[in-house]
């Protein structure tokens, strides 16, 4: 591979050593769902040991680094110059369901940009992975965001308002209003794969609302190394670590923005 930093070097490697025991997870899955109690708690679990393993990898090689993930919450708070933004498991309610679609999303972040970053999807093989100035990879594949120019010719995914969701009926007003304006639109269940897909060119555009920073850290390098553009919208600043995501082969950006701008439907 043509990345060369030491950042993105560990990350892949957290990945795949992970994974392992993830796959094997997963695995169970499909027994766990005939047990009456249902695999919540070992998903959780699942959830656990992946996030130790990503840990214990990356602070063998950075004990300093200030680290941000789902489960464990914030490590090293008092480094804010280095830091590792982590999802064990993206998609988690696919991987619950026995669906091959969720990820392991791991970015670096320093001095409050993210430098480089991976999304792993184990059962697909397919390895993600970017850093700053040096392009986006799909395994041993440089990638770039599709060519699309036409909002109306565009497939985009989206992941419509979470279950906790205030907001459900403004996520639904605006799912209503883009749809009707494009070639059509797709609910895959992982963030970080959603925005990967974007910068592979399967998707032409990805947006939503009320991620959280660990959903697509690492896909915003990927993005951007892929060719696209990628931007948060009425962002809280009593809460950076939530966000409204645009993201897209930068063609369609600004009709996307419009689409979400415009009064929605009554
Ligand atoms: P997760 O699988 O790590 O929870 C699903 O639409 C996408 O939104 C996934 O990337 C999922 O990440 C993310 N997400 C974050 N918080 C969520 C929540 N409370 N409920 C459902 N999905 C959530
Ligand atoms: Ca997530």
């Amino acid at each position: 591979m043509r990345l060369e930093s030491p950042q993105i070097n560990l990350i892949t490697r957290a990945c795949m050593k992970a994974s392992r025991s993830l796959i094997r997870d997963f695995g169970e899955i499909e027994n766990l769902q005939v047990l009456e109690k249902g695999p919540g708690d070992f998903v959780s679990s699942a959830d656990k040991r992946t996030e130790k393993i990503l840990i214990d990898e990356l602070q063998k090689a950075h004990p300093d680094y200030g680290i941000i993930s789902e489960e464990a919450g914030i490590i090293n708070k008092s480094n804010i110059n280095n830091r590792w933004i982590i999802d064990p498991i993206d998609g988690t309610m696919n991987f619950l369901n026995g669906v091959p679609q969720f990820a392991i999303s791991i970015g670096y972040e320093e001095d409050g940009e993210i430098k480089c970053g991976a999304i792993f999807n184990p059962i697909m093989n397919e390895m993600f992975c970017a850093e700053k100035g040096n392009g986006a990879y799909l395994n041993n594949s440089r990638i770039r965001v599709s060519n699309k120019k036409k909002i109306k010719d565009s497939l985009l995914v989206t992941g419509g308002p979470k279950g906790v969701s205030k907001i459900k009926d403004k996520i639904y007003s605006e799912y209503i209003n883009i749809s009707n304006n494009v070639s059509n639109v797709r609910k895959f269940g992982s963030a970080a794969l959603d925005i990967a897909y974007v910068a592979c060119g399967r998707f032409d555009g990805y947006w939503q609302r009320e991620l959280n920073y660990w959903d697509i850290a690492a896909g915003i390098i990927i993005l951007k190394e892929a060719g696209g553009f990628v931007d948060f919208f009425e962002e809280d600043t009593n809460l950076p670590l939530k966000k409204n995501i645009l993201a897209t082969n930068s063609n369609i950006h600004e009709e996307l923005r419009g689409l979400l701008n415009k009064k929605n439907i009554e």
